[in-house]
């Protein structure tokens, strides 16, 4: 059993600084004694392999948090397969090389619950991984995620190094993106029922069915988790990070549109895909580690929702029974 990491006085690099799980990595850092690195885009372009090893031999850095990365939701993954294939890929071989050349001293790197095959038992344990097909709508995502997993799961195993991966539920918080048709589906209402209660628009369009279940957990919640698998966990294998509920996309949607105060009608565009069924993660492994998600999700989505009216829509979000 290894001993626990202490990141004071450590130089830490989180790797995608200003997405939303590295800018909410950025924010509980700088609470901690380290020196926090980061790298912009202009910067550094994570998917030139040169580039990076230079960048990471003069930055040294000793702890390396990998939340870079191409991401999207059902819609752009399923129009963009090369490019989320491509720099997904380019990203976990590029950082996981250098960080084993340089002599990091831990890493983690950051996957998601979608690289699980499509039909699974659920709540899905980390051993399911690569047991059936994936979901194809993110079959390019998936599998650049699978190779950063067994580049951090073979470099442990061969060269000892201390690398761990983690396999987040779907996400959502502060930073999130939020365009309508490339964002993922929880920020996406809110943009879209905000609008519609704005417009005084008489229905909302819901992709899909609305029958496919998902998991949310906030982002501050996932912070939480990094941090104790960074100072505690050693694997083997990846360490599943789930809120521990899911709820159907039909009751997600009314959820938001009762926080955000519409007050039209729903329409399901069953022309859209549905993608995975279910993802639901067994999250043993982290609550073994005394973690546990504190935000509830009308709290996130009123947060969430908060963040985007009054960052990026200029008006003031009226959050409906606060
Ligand atoms: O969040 P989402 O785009 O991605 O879609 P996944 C989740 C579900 O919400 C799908 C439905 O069934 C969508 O059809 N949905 C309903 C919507 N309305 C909307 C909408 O306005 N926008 C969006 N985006 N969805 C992603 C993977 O799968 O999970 C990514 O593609 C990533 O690679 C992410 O891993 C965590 O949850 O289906």
């Amino acid at each position: 059993m290894r001993g626990a990491v202490d990141l004071t006085g450590k130089r830490v690099w989180v790797a995608g600084d200003r997405g939303m799980v590295g800018s909410a990595l950025c924010r509980r850092l700088g609470a901690e004694a380290c020196d926090l690195i980061v790298a912009s885009r202009t910067e550094l372009d994570l998917r030139d392999q040169a580039a990076t090893a230079a960048w990471m031999e003069r930055s040294r850095p000793d702890i390396v948090f990998v939340a870079a990365g191409r991401v999207g939701g059902i819609a752009a993954n399923a129009s963009m397969p090369a490019d989320f294939l491509y720099d997904n890929l380019m990203i976990a071989a590029n950082i996981i090389h250098s960080a084993h050349r340089i002599g990091v001293e831990k890493l983690l790197y950051l996957g998601s619950s979608c690289i699980y095959p499509r039909e699974t038992a659920q709540p899905i344990r980390e051993e399911q991984l690569l047991t059936g097909a994936f979901e194809p709508t993110n079959e390019g995502y998936a599998v650049a995620k699978i190779a950063g997993i067994k580049l951090v799961e073979s470099f442990a195993r061969q060269h000892h190094c201390r690398f761990i991966s983690a396999l987040p539920c779907n996400l959502y918080g502060p930073n999130d993106n939020f365009d309508p048709e490339k964002s993922h589906v929880l920020p996406a209402l809110i943009r879209k029922f905000h609008e519609a209660k704005v417009e005084g628009a008489p229905t909302v369009t819901i992709w899909g069915s609305g029958r496919p279940r998902r998991e949310f957990l906030y982002v501050d919640d996932l912070v939480d988790a990094c941090m104790l698998a960074m100072r505690h966990y050693d694997g083997p294998g990846p360490i599943n990070i789930g809120a521990g509920a899911d709820l159907p996309i039909a009751d997600l949607a009314a959820l938001v549109g009762e926080v955000v105060g519409y007050r039209g009608r729903m329409v399901f565009d069953t022309s859209r895909p549905d993608g995975t069924p279910r993802k639901l993660l067994d999250t043993s492994r982290i609550r073994k580690l005394g973690w546990h998600p504190k935000v509830d999700l009308r709290q996130g989505i009123a947060e969430s929702y908060r963040f985007w009216a009054d960052s990026f829509a200029g008006r003031n979000a009226v959050v409906a029974g606060a």
